[in-house]
């Protein structure tokens, strides 16, 4: 295997300022003529252009319209070098791919009857030999014929130019792109649509149209992904000053699709999980979920279209900076209209879930043999790094600079960053130079050397705080520690390379010993949380007008992607989640409380002894569960214990059968010993009945209905199950449905619960995103086996070639099911499904692959049938470098 570092660029040698495209389109056999427009760049010697391509058939070559014999090129398996004879000249090419047989979903596909295309980050040599990297960008004009019947509508980016019938029921339309771009954001799509669409006017005065594609019977489930849209396009207009550069902005919806959406340029290819939507068929989640995913393409616009990628492993400069944009969209969506404490609590809802995320599948990666800087430094397939650790932990780095800048200096910098590089291709070192000029106007002297650390090192850093107390003086000390443990390869290296310290923004703020917030001069000024800055390895800072020993309340909004250890004793942690007044941080201080009792529980459940769970904690959680003072959302948040996988992160050896077990014995002693709050929640949630909207309120009110409908199973209340029942057969939108069923099929294995999911299949069959819904429940559920799960396999609804479906249930159940999955059956089918996968789709293979790679870390029993399943698969050929990266690097 070839492995590409970062250091290794250089830049491409060509400009090519301009692109024809022409396709005859058909599913069998698509026809591409190109005529590429190269100028050799002023400081580049004489040399061969180096195309790339895959799975190409080359019908001729020509240079300034001669055509070349097979001796004056020279064809690979992967590329296609010409010798050029002069600085400036047009290379012709025509060639044929077959997107029927194209089952991985890159480059030219099938989906139901359409045709799409996806070419990010490498898909687009797979349409034409191409220079395909995001350095060479161009102007692209486009033709696209097929014939009408089977494909009425022909897209493509930017704007339409003409269109017209042709010869034997074909027709052609042809399109250009003002913008140029680099090829990974070309895409074309042909097929048979139903439209949603909305004129709009930009800040500037421009009409643009807004349009939203779908199949026909679809287009009444396509309203929330276009009001969406449009207030994206409002957001990034009022929050950063960015207007739409378009005429026309499309989405549209596919079936199969490798992830969740695509940025290309006017024409955004969107997985249809995260477009189609209405009350009876998507949940709150799935509503808010478009939301995020239409706000994430749309604000790529600029965000990695106007300014894009030097290389690939700059990936976190355009996706870590668009998600915390999405996420801040979120927020500020959650958070409209509502008076300003409701508001403070929806945001800090919105913080809470995107931490869960991070600390659920970017946690764990940095902790494996996968782990990777934010800014990886070398690659074998670069289809690997799309990983939570260059979304996630990059919008991580990014919120950090924006904790650093402020919102008015975040802003600068962002357009300061435009200022400088609109319309090139970029590194991560850049950006945060925009941002260093802000940061050093606003503290001369200081800059973000110590910051850029962040882009280059892997690993969750640990930051240790001491407090001491000088009750003469009324001081208060903090003394913060960073450290950092080696993270993937660098566990190989002996002895391991230091690890510098990093620019770690540390908010923080101090309780009395009654809950009160203790104001805090720093800086000048007064305030309830102050931000430290620690640049060093060790750093103390000390507050005067302390009046008693307070409780400090650490990492508030985590304000780091970093683990806190501080010796809190189980009253103080109680006191925080009773009273602190930053509400992450409140969150954070009962999900630790609950995180003691669980790791207690596993404990004892290894040992053989008999679980007993502290009166103290069952106290925090009754107080939490009765404070009506608390949006329904964030009780919501406030009373879900701690996921099973961050629980696992934090046993050592990770033991998934007792996490399970832990988990769920403590749900079941909080059901039964607050029952009756349960359900006097339960019944004043349900109480309320308004016309359907996913709004932070309505939503809240029912995540906390079904919570506590789900402790009142866990619990065995006498009513529950009839309570179970009732919402899902009455339930008037498919959150509650979901909520009903999965109440019953959860914590029940009745008849009941067996009858009502043959029901729902029976009424949503036609539906693929809620037959989704419906294998994934029975993925998870505690109950399934290996066997439940081949038997699905082997419903007339199941297949692996759908991307969504095979996610539905095979990667539910290796991924989510720790009861089921993890035995010596469990991981043996996971190996299975990574061979099958592999040789349909390579992308979603290498994702299931990646389910077990801490392998190492578990119990001997599951680290050693793990083992064998990864050496399963090793001993499969061919396997794609995808899935053969992953598993190499595993078992390294
Ligand atoms: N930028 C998009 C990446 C993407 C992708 C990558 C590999 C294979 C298929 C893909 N589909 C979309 C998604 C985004 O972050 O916006
Ligand atoms: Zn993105």
């Amino acid at each position: 295997p070839v492995t590409i570092s970062r250091l290794d660029y250089q830049p491409y040698p060509y400009l090519l300022p301009n692109v024809e495209l022409e396709f005859d389109l058909d599913a069998a056999a698509t026809t591409v003529r190109s005529r590429l427009h190269f100028q050799r760049k002023p400081d580049a010697p004489e040399q061969a252009l180096v195309l790339d391509g895959s799975e190409l058939e080359l019908v001729s070559v020509s240079i300034d319209g001669q055509v070349l014999n097979a001796d004056q090129y020279e064809l690979g398996s992967e590329t296609l070098r010409l010798f050029p004879g002069s600085a400036a000249f047009v290379v012709e090419i025509t060639s044929v791919c077959k997107p029927a047989e194209n089952s991985t979903l890159m480059g030219l596909y099938v989906s139901g009857d359409s045709l799409f295309t996806q070419c990010e980050a490498e898909g687009f040599r797979r349409i034409t030999w191409f220079p395909d990297r995001p350095d060479v960008m161009s102007r692209y004009r486009v033709t696209l014929r097929a014939d009408k019947s089977r494909y009425p509508l022909l897209l493509s980016n930017g704007n339409l130019l003409h269109g017209k019938d042709l010869d034997a029921g074909r027709h052609e339309a042809v399109w250009e792109d003002p913008h140029p771009k680099p090829c990974y954001l070309f895409a074309l799509v042909a097929g048979g649509f139903a439209c949603r669409e909305q004129q709009i006017r930009t800040r500037s005065g421009r009409q643009a149209l807004l349009q939203v594609y779908s199949d026909p019977d679809s287009r009444d489930k396509t309203e929330w992904a276009l009001e969406s849209l449009a207030r994206a396009v409002r957001w990034d207009e009022q929050r950063f000053g960015l207007e739409l550069d378009l005429d026309r902005f499309m989405v549209v919806a596919a079936r199969d699709f490798n992830m969740g959406a695509m940025e290309n340029k006017g024409l955004n290819i969107f997985n249809s999980a995260y477009v189609l939507a209405d009350p009876e068929s998507a949940t709150d989640a799935s509503f808010r979920a478009i939301e995020a995913v239409i706000g994430h393409e749309y604000f790529h616009n600029w965000t990695g279209n106007r300014v894009t990628c030097r290389d690939w492993f700059q990936l976190s400069l355009k996706e870590g900076l668009t998600v915390f944009r999405d996420q801040e969209f979120s927020a500020d969506m959650l958070a409209a209209d509502l008076p300003e404490a409701e508001a403070r609590s929806a945001r800090a809802v919105k913080r809470i879930d995107d931490v869960t995320t991070l600390r659920i599948a970017q946690f764990p990666e940095d902790a494996g043999p996968m782990a990777h800087p934010i800014r990886p430094e070398s690659y074998q397939e670069i289809g690997n790094f799309y990983t939570a650790t260059v979304y996630e932990k990059g919008a991580e780095v990014i919120r950090m600079q924006h904790t650093l800048l402020g919102e008015a200096g975040f802003r600068a910098g962002l357009a300061e960053y435009f200022h400088r590089h609109d319309g090139s291709a970029v590194t991560c070192d850049d950006f945060v130079a925009a941002m260093e000029s802000v940061y050093t106007r606003q503290h001369p002297g200081k800059d973000f050397e110590v910051f850029r650390r962040w882009y280059s090192q892997a690993g969750t850093p640990r930051v240790r705080v001491e407090m001491e107390y000088d009750q003469a003086q009324g001081r208060c000390t903090l003394t913060l520690s960073q450290h950092c443990e080696p993270a993937g390869i660098e566990k190989l290296q002996t002895p391991p390379a230091p690890k510098p310290p990093l620019h770690i923004p540390f908010a923080i703020g101090l309780l009395g010993q009654d809950g009160r917030a203790l104001p805090l001069a720093h800086d000048g000024q007064t305030r309830d949380t102050v931000l430290l800055e620690l640049v060093a390895e060790r750093q103390s800072w000390s507050f005067d007008g302390v009046p008693e020993r307070p409780v400090p309340s650490l990492l508030r909004n985590f304000s780091a992607p970093v683990i806190v250890e501080y010796p809190y004793s189980d009253t103080e942690l109680a006191l925080l989640a009773g009273h602190d007044t930053d509400p992450y941080a409140r969150w954070e201080a009962g999900q630790e409380l609950a995180m003691r009792q669980l790791l207690a529980l596993v404990g004892a459940i290894q040992s053989g002894q008999q679980p007993q769970v502290d009166p103290g904690f069952v106290h925090v959680w009754r107080t939490l569960l009765e404070d009506r003072t608390l949006t329904p959302a964030y009780q919501a948040r406030a009373l879900t214990l701690p996921a099973e996988k961050i629980l696992l992160e934090r046993t050592s050896p990770m033991d998934p059968q007792a996490v399970a077990r832990a988990r769920a014995e403590l749900r079941s002693v909080l059901g039964v010993e607050l029952g009756e709050s349960w359900l006097r929640v339960y019944q004043a949630c349900k109480a309320e009945r308004q016309e359907y909207r996913p709004d932070a309120l309505q939503s809240g009110r029912r995540a906390l209905k079904n919570l506590a409908l789900s402790y009142l199973m866990a619990g065995a209340h006498t009513q529950a199950p009839k309570l179970a029942l009732d919402q899902y057969y009455e339930a008037a939108n498919m959150t509650d449905r979901m909520g009903g069923l999965s109440a019953l099929v959860n914590f029940s294995d009745t008849p009941a619960a067996a009858q009502a999911l043959g029901h729902f299949y029976e009424q949503w069959q036609q539906d693929p995103l809620v037959v989704d819904r419906w294998f994934t429940l029975q993925a998870t559920a505690p109950t399934t086996t290996v066997e439940t799960v081949r038997a699905l396999m082997l419903h007339p609804a199941f297949t692996l070639r759908n991307p969504n479906r095979a996610r539905s249930l095979i990667f539910q159940f290796c991924i989510n099911n720790l009861q089921g999955a993890h035995t010596p059956e469990g991981y043996q089918f996971w190996a299975e499904q990574v061979v099958a996968l592999d040789r349909i789709n390579p992308e979603i293979a290498a994702r299931l692959a990646r389910a077990f790679d801490n392998w190492a870390r578990y119990v001997p029993a599951n680290r050693d049938a793990i083992r064998q399943a990864l050496e399963t698969i090793q001993s499969h050929s061919p396997l794609s470098r995808n899935v053969s990266e992953i598993i190499s690097k595993a078992l390294k």
